[in-house]
């Protein structure tokens, strides 16, 4: 654990140490070239995609976008029940995501079993109350004054289903055989996008929450393998019906240099 909080909360930034912490990464395996030769077998097939008129296509970029300004990121929850079903397909549509060298490198874990609920909500708040005491910055613990966070997790065993996000390091072919993983955290961060435009559209909400240093203890409570690290931990359910959340304004696109039409 030790090596863990000094690589996540140096404050000084060493170039040295960053360049190993970059060798160590995924994307940065197999980059010898050689000509390509296209062997596989994978056919490629035609593509097709329905075209709309200018006019749909606005409507429905519109629409599509008024929805997902609605979405907040919630931290009060119902125990309302949903579907298993739904869950379900939520977590297929994060699947249609991109993925490097499409490796698919997430495992989706779902949890529903209500002790198995309190056990998480245990680890990831002892963890966080030492998060919140010690390991955060003043600075930090500051920074999240305004969206009023406490190491307290009541909507773990609240929600009804816990969604346990996993990075694959490396995959594991049938015969065991390393597969190699490509951008897997870029990867991984696409498809957690996509889910939450799912969530957002089932009318259900989340709180994308990054249990810090919790990660090794809930992989082993969820008997996930050693290539498997925790991302992130997202509840899924309905609002509480004396849900708030900050007010907060999004930036405006016309101060977003980023999003500059050149
Ligand atoms: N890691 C904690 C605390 C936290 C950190 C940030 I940065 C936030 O924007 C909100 C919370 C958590 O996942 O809740």
């Amino acid at each position: 654990f030790g090596i863990e909080i000094t690589r996540r909360f140096s404050h000084e930034y060493d170039p040295a140490r960053q360049l190993d912490l970059e060798r160590d990464e995924d994307e940065n395996q197999g980059v010898s070239g050689g000509p390509q030769s296209f062997e596989d077998m994978t056919e490629h097939i035609p593509y097709r995609l329905k075209k709309y008129t200018e006019k749909e296509t606005f409507r429905r970029a519109v629409e599509f976008y008024r929805m997902m300004d609605e979405r907040r990121t919630v931290r009060h929850f119902s125990d309302d029940a949903v579907p298993l079903g739904v869950v379900q397909t939520l977590i297929k549509t994060a699947g249609t995501s991109p993925s490097g060298a499409h490796t698919q490198p997430w495992t989706y874990v779902v949890v529903q079993d209500f002790n198995l609920k309190c056990q998480i909500r245990k680890i990831v708040e002892e963890e966080e109350e030492i998060n919140y005491r010690k390991r955060m910055s003043a600075t930090w613990v500051k920074d999240l004054e305004k969206l009023r966070t406490t190491w307290e997790r009541n909507v773990l065993d609240v929600a009804p289903y816990l969604i346990m996000v996993f990075k694959q390091a490396y995959g594991v072919g049938p015969n065991g055989e390393r597969i190699n993983h490509y951008y897997s955290e870029i990867s991984i961060s696409i498809s957690v996008g996509i889910l939450l435009a799912a969530i957002q559209n089932a009318g259900l909400v989340t709180v994308t929450s990054t249990p810090l240093n919790a990660g090794p203890a809930l992989r082993t409570l969820l008997a996930r393998p050693v290539n498997e690290k925790l991302l992130l931990l997202l509840p899924i359910g309905y609002p509480a019906h004396n849900a708030t959340v900050p007010d907060l304004q999004r930036r405006d696109i016309k101060d977003n240099h980023g999003s500059d039409v050149m």
